[in-house]
Parts: C-alpha cells; structure tokens; sequence
C-alpha cells in the first residue's frame, strides 16, 4: 500500500507516465544576483518579521512550556519569509509604514508554518526534513507536532483579531486570511492534491494541466495572494491599488509554484533544506512533468512578466515588488 492507502499497482495502472526523460532534467537553476538595494531592504524586513514572530512566540504564559518549544522551533526556522515580506512590501506600496502592518506579516507566517508541519507529518507527505532540519515531528513526536500545527493556526487568526486597528480592518483581515487557507484554499488544494484517484482518472493533457492549476491557484498562490491582500487592507488601499496587487499576486503565485516544481527536479538539496525528487518518485502530477523543463522555465518567466506589468498602477512605488518577482523565478531555494 502506498501512504494514500492504495497499492502501488492502482497509480501505475490509470496514470500516464509522469517521470520527465532523464535527458531534459536540468542539474542545476542558477541562482539569481538580487540588486543589493532590494537585498538590503529585504534583509531588514525579514529581521523585523523574525523579531516579530519571536515575541508572539515568546507571550501566551499559559502555554505548556513543550507546546512552546515545538511552535517556536516551527516558526522561528529558517525559512525566506516571502509571505510575510510580501504584506510588508504591499503595505508600503500603498503608502503604509511596515510596522504598522507586522501583525499581518506574522499571521499569514503562523499559518505558512502550520501548514507545512502538517504537510510533513507522516499521514501527508511524510517528510524528515524541512528548513535544513529534521520536521517537526521529527523532533517533537507526531502528536505534538499537530497541536504545534493547530496552535500556529489560531494563535494567527488572535493576533489578527486583537493586534489590527479598526475593527472593520481586522475583521476583512480575518475573513481574508481564512478564506485563503481554508477548505476553498489552501487545505481544499491540499485535499485535491492527496487525491490521488481524481488525478489518476483524467488522462488529456489539458485536463490534467487545468487541474493542476486549479490545485496550486488554492494550495500555493492562495497563500501568496492573501498576503499581498492583508498589506493591502492595513494600508487602506484603494480598489485600484488593491486590484493590481491581486493580479500580481495571482501570476506570482503560480509562477512561485512552478519554480517549486523545478527545483525539485534540478535543484540542490543542501540548498533548498528538503529532499528533492520526491514528486517524481510519487508519480505525482508537476508542470516539468506535464509541459517539460524548458516550457515551465517559460511559463514562469511569462507569469512573472505579467505580474509585474499588472502592478503598472502602482508605479513606481511597485517597483521593489516587481524585483521580487523576478528574483522568486530565479531562485535556488
Ligand atoms: C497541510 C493544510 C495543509 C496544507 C499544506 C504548504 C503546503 C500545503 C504544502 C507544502 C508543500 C508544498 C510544495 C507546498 C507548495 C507551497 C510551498 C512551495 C511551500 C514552501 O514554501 P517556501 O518555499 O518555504 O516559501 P519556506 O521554508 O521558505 O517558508
């Protein structure tokens, strides 16, 4: 059986061949020169975000001192802290201080980080290694790393409720945040993709692309967008300001996952902190897989061009925005 409960057999007899000919498996994805500018600015966004996260970790005095450790080892890891920059950017796209939108910055990180403790628990992807580091799980046993994950989840959505000013703004934030990670989500997208039997049972390439789409649109870019959103609602946007940071969001979030889905066909595990070559070995659906390596490198260069040209209206104050963009297609890990 395999860790969906199907016998291996069932994926090999109703799937097309997923595995990419070995001859297109590129070794590695260079790694991209971020002006030292942006590099600086995201240096210091990413120190705000660390000190802020540590300090919600740290407060809650009732918490059970091993519940703490597990959700600050979780939190506090190494990861890029895209999402979180992602708030801070939008916010001062529209004219915001960074500060102010920090409680943000941190909730859309807590659920980032419950969701891949849960991701790598044993009944999912079952994965030993995250961040560089053995999983949570690993570490902290299978049913501490759930309550981590559970944790993570609501302290986010307290910290929207009781740290944003107005109301009105914390509540959008909220219904905005859940929404995103929620059943029509990310934990639906995450659903479709452990179904392995509605996959299996779509064969015409557009079929399977269309799904594929639709599963990273909830599972990855949902994440991606609703942090541009929060940036967006704690600085007052306007409907136009928040209309091209969604469609860039949108664009970003598809072209984030595709360069996931490279990586993990040619990219270097030291560098990226997890294993590689997992979704091949699973037979599972990928873009590399579905449209080659060279097609999907396009594809995400052709996401990321759109992305940037829908922030248009925000010139130039979009501008940091764009050159993330072009930095999260050229990434190594
Ligand atoms: C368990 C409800 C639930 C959902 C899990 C996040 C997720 C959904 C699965 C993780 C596996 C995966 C490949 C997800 C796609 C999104 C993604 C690439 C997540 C990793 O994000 P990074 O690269 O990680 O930003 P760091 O560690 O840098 O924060």
């Amino acid at each position: 059986m395999d860790r969906r409960g199907q016998p291996p057999d069932h994926q090999a007899a109703n799937t097309t061949p997923r595995t990419m000919p070995t001859s297109t498996i590129p070794t590695s994805i260079p790694t991209p020169a971020i002006p030292a500018a942006l590099s600086e600015h995201l240096a210091q966004l990413r120190q705000l975000v660390n000190g802020a996260l540590a300090e919600r970790s740290e407060a809650a005095p009732g918490c059970p001192a091993s519940l703490r450790e597990a959700i600050k080892y979780s939190v506090l890891g190494p990861g890029k802290r895209l999402r979180p920059i992602l708030v801070l950017l939008a916010a001062e796209a529209c004219g915001c201080s960074p500060e102010r939108a920090l409680p943000a910055a941190c909730a859309v990180e807590m659920v980032h980080a419950y969701s891949l403790v849960h991701d790598d628990l044993p009944a999912m992807d079952d994965d030993d290694l995250r961040r560089g580091r053995p999983t949570c799980h690993k570490v902290f046993g299978e049913a501490m790393a759930i309550l981590a994950g559970d944790a993570l989840l609501t302290r986010a959505f307290e910290v929207l409720a009781t740290e944003l000013r107005p109301h009105d703004v914390a509540a959008a934030c909220c219904a905005a945040l859940a929404a995103a990670a929620g059943p029509c989500g990310m934990v639906g997208g995450q659903c479709d993709d452990l179904d392995a039997q509605r996959l299996t049972a779509i064969t015409d390439p557009a079929g399977q692309l269309a799904l594929l789409e639709s599963i990273h649109a909830r599972k990855t870019a949902a994440m991606i967008n609703v942090s541009l959103k929060l940036g967006a609602l704690v600085a007052g946007a306007s409907a136009a300001e928040h209309e091209a940071l969604q469609g860039y969001g949108q664009r970003l979030g598809l072209a984030f996952q595709i360069v996931d889905d490279l990586l993990d066909v040619g990219g270097d595990e030291a560098a990226l902190g997890k294993r590689v070559g997992k979704d091949i070995d699973r037979g599972k659906l990928t873009f590399p897989g579905l449209l080659g390596v060279d097609a999907s490198r396009a594809q995400a260069a052709e996401l990321v061009r759109q992305a940037c040209e829908a922030l248009a209206p925000l010139a130039p104050r979009g501008e940091r925005l764009a050159e993330l963009a072009r930095y999260v297609v050229e990434r190594d890990h």
